[in-house]
């Protein structure tokens, strides 16, 4: 049982789109977000980006990959990463956002400060992509005044300190609980739904047997009535697995992101956009028969026969 009560049947059902600004994205098939950070310590890409004319330019390949959504971050939530100042935040991603802001998909911005994403938003991002929820004052009403997207991620603790000691009592159900509380507070601050995405936040604050469990149940967070973002790419669980280094986990993250779909994911987000979309053509492809109800031509020959 979940603590989590879910929504009626009518409510949880997820709408078929995402209000994301000026942009409506269908849900009817996997959507890839395509990860851009300027930060000169992720853990994954960190300084490869940090110059302006290299972050946009590797947007624009994610895009042309087929990433529905680019999300530029400048502060990194890594383990261990220690805060950045607005201003610093502010330099490293406006000149990004700006250079993206007639690109053909949303741009969305990863940061947990108000004041970054009145900027971003200003100079045309279409979503907030927040690891505290819009947990700081003012966070929700930014957001609510504004029509962008925005995904609420569960984290336990905050990045510095994170990954010592997470606890829980029952991982899903106890990420399941904040948010659906997270949820409520942005509906109730005016945010609609059709707006909202949830994340359990794979990796923050959670072991390698809470993230699998949550990889695992990851359904149950789909009772909630809006769709759900995964982001397992290059995480250091799948190095733990695979004794994999970050720069060598592909394989794995493309796995990873191929599970969380078909565990009820919307929407998965990456560093390594054209694989992680081949993965889930073949998906598709086989969902779409299911869908249609039909086993194929070879049944529909062998009915139609002599
Ligand atoms: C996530 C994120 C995630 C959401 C990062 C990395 C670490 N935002 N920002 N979900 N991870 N929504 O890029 O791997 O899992 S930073």
């Amino acid at each position: 049982m979940s603590g989590a009560p879910d929504l009626t049947p009518e409510a949880a059902r997820v709408a078929p789109f995402l209000q994301c600004g000026r942009f409506v994205l269908s849900l009817d098939r996997p959507l890839v977000m395509g990860v851009v950070n300027v930060t000169p310590d992720s853990f994954s890409d960190g300084g490869r980006f940090l110059a302006p004319g290299a972050a946009v330019a590797h947007a624009q390949r994610l895009i042309a990959e087929g990433a529905s959504v680019v999300d530029v971050g400048g502060e990194s939530s890594r383990p261990g990463a220690a805060p950045v100042a607005a201003a610093e935040e502010l330099a490293r991603v406006m000149p990004v956002v700006r250079a993206l802001r007639d690109a053909a998909v949303p741009v969305s911005v990863d940061t947990a400060k108000p004041e970054v994403m009145r900027a971003a938003l200003a100079e045309g991002a279409s979503m907030v992509n927040d690891v505290t929820a819009l947990a700081a004052p003012g966070a929700l009403e930014t957001v609510a005044s504004s029509d962008c997207a925005v995904c609420l991620m569960h984290m336990q603790g905050e990045p510095r300190t994170m990954q010592l000691r997470p606890v829980y009592d029952d991982v899903v159900r106890d990420v399941k609980r904040f948010l659906a509380d997270r949820v409520g507070a942005a509906e109730h601050a005016g945010i609609a739904r059709s707006r909202v995405v949830i994340d359990p936040g794979f990796g923050f604050g959670k072991t390698a047997d809470h993230n699998l469990e949550l990889l695992r149940r990851l359904r149950e967070l789909a009772g909630l009535g809006v769709p759900v973002l995964a982001g397992w790419s290059r995480k250091s669980t799948l190095g733990s697995i695979t004794g994999r280094a970050a720069a060598d986990r592909l394989a794995a993250s493309v796995a990873a992101a191929l599970i969380a779909v078909q565990n009820g994911a919307r929407i998965v987000r990456v560093h390594d956009v054209a694989a992680t979309r081949d993965a889930l053509a073949v998906w598709q492809a086989v969902e779409e028969r299911n869908c249609r109800g039909d086993r194929g031509r070879d049944s529909r020959q062998a009915q139609s026969g002599p």
